[in-house]
């Protein structure tokens, strides 16, 4: 199939397939997707919240957005096709609930295999951020998030946890599981890879990481 997209990937990317793929860490844990999802909600907030997922689902509106995920050592899978709530209407739905501190300015994604990211609250609250559950017009495999995962198109890949269980709003900036690794923004259009040394170096050594990373995956597949 002839691709539309060519340049139009932003800088230092190329496309590959959507794998399952992330820190080496977290190849082997597969977390059991629940019969009855929760999402807790919580952080420096005055009422920390459980809410069931089939809730959110019936008291926020379903979004069906199509975007490319952008994964920091530089494969982009492109076109996904997802479906869920926006971030930004969840938060409208349960922050007069919850009571983030006025001060909140992060919020903290986790999975239930226990990978965290961390973005700006601003980010999050983007109009094409989504907490999806269907990929491709199917319910969203093990493999890519089951039973709820976060997608933030304008980020890096690391910052969209699958199987995501809780949000946490913060004061400051943590920078999760991929720690320093991690850019406190990451955004693809600035290529926010990482810390330190510009996107455009990181760029090199991400690609040269990939492959190792990529066998991490493909062995933990195999069990
Ligand atoms: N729970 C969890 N979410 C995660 C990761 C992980 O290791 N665990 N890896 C991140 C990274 S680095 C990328 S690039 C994307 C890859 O998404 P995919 O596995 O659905 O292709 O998941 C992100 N979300
Ligand atoms: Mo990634």
């Amino acid at each position: 199939m002839v691709s539309t997209r060519g340049s139009g990937l932003p800088p230092g990317q190329s496309e590959g397939p959507m794998r399952r793929f992330g820190l080496p860490h977290y190849a082997r844990i597969r977390p059991v997707v629940p019969e009855r999802p929760v999402l807790v909600v919580g952080g420096t907030v005055r009422r920390p919240v459980q809410i069931d997922v089939s809730e959110l689902f019936s008291s926020a509106r379903r979004v069906d957005q199509v975007s490319d995920l952008h994964c920091v050592t530089t494969w982009s899978a492109t076109g996904l096709r997802w479906s869920g709530v926006l971030f930004r209407d969840v938060h409208e739905l349960l922050a007069g609930r919850v009571r983030p501190h006025p001060s909140c300015a992060w919020v903290v994604f986790t999975g239930l295999d226990g990978y965290r990211s961390c973005m700006a609250l601003s980010d999050a609250l983007a109009g094409d951020v989504q907490l999806a559950d269907r990929l491709g017009g199917e319910p969203l495999a093990a493999d890519h998030g089951a039973p709820l995962r976060l997608v933030a198109p304008a980020h890096y890949g690391y910052k969209s946890v699958r199987h995501l269980c809780a949000v946490e709003y913060r004061t400051r900036y943590d920078p999760g599981s991929a720690r320093w690794a991690a850019h406190r923004r990451g955004r693809v259009a600035r290529e926010e890879r990482s810390t330190l040394l510009p996107g455009w170096v990181w760029r090199r050594i991400w690609r040269r990481a990939a492959p190792g990373v990529r066998a991490a995956y493909d062995r933990a597949g195999e069990d």
